[in-house]
């Protein structure tokens, strides 16, 4: 399976070609038939270096966010001593003109419209650090199947800031499973990993510059980083414009309104945003 992405890459000039950006007939064809699709060199390493960089200001200058009562942050244990550990600035926009950027970035956008064959709208973005020893992500499909309204074409862009290797918890997709929900139990969102079939997976081992982009229903999940480095990602989620509109800013008013009560039983205090 991971040829998959040596061989998407190999038969598409786009992929390898900085600064070109709309996914080739034999992307697309991929990323349909296989949920997922994998862009390297859409941006430069210089590119990627200041938003590295952006990410050290972030963790300086914002320290002060850095609270599991603020809404914006969430947090993961260490996957051995359990320890709770930052992971998540989400939104992060607000925060960060750099990261922004990269979700406006017209290269993205055209990606993305390329997918939707109309234009692509922002729907949320997420800063995560993935610290040494974070645990990671169960299996999941990113629609809820218990949110109403949860636009169908959300799709996801995966920046990486690091290398993300098996060692450090790259994100694992399983192909062709995403014409679907995976589950009818509204109240299940983390998914058994007997769901999938373990032959269809691909390790999302990536450079910074390259790109992965899978569809809010190719399910995903991500081992612990067992490395001594931080393996930092951009994940950037879109709709397409027809399925909703704008609904950033509704989709973050209600996505709080849901976790508020989660981390204040959590936290014994009161939550705000910050
Ligand atoms: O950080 C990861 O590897 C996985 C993140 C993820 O699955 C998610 O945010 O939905």
């Amino acid at each position: 399976m991971v040829d998959m992405i040596a061989e998407a890459d190999a038969s598409s000039p786009v992929s390898q070609t900085a600064g070109v950006s709309e996914l080739s007939p034999q992307q697309l064809d991929r990323y349909r038939s296989d949920g997922f699709v994998v862009v390297r060199n859409l941006f430069s390493a210089t590119e990627i270096q200041g938003l590295r960089q952006e990410t050290e200001r972030l963790l300086t200058e914002c320290a002060d966010l850095i609270n599991p009562r603020n809404l914006r942050c969430r947090y993961m244990a260490h996957h051995e001593t359990g320890e709770s550990l930052f992971e998540v600035f989400d939104p992060v926009n607000d925060i960060s003109p750099m990261c922004e950027q990269f979700t406006h970035d017209p290269r993205i956008m055209n990606v993305m419209e390329s997918i939707y064959e109309e234009p692509a709208l922002l729907f949320k973005e997420k800063l995560i650090f993935k610290l040494p020893g974070a645990m990671g992500y169960n299996l999941h499909q990113d629609i809820p199947l218990y949110w109403e309204g949860f636009p169908r074409t959300f799709v996801t862009v995966l920046i990486p800031i690091d290398e993300t290797t098996r060692e450090n918890g790259c994100t694992e997709v399983f192909s062709g499973y995403h014409a679907d929900f995976l589950s009818n139990n509204p109240d299940v969102y983390m998914l058994p990993d007997e769901t999938v079939d373990p032959a269809r997976r691909t390790w999302l081992e990536l450079q910074p510059g390259d790109v992965a982009i899978f569809h809010g229903l190719t399910p995903h999940r991500s081992s612990p980083n067992r490395s001594h480095a931080m393996r930092r990602t951009l994940y950037v989620s879109y709709n397409a414009s027809s399925d909703g509109g704008d609904q950033r800013t509704a989709h973050y008013a209600k996505f709080q309104d849901k976790m508020r009560a989660r981390v204040e039983s959590q936290t014994g205090g009161k939550t705000y945003f910050q």
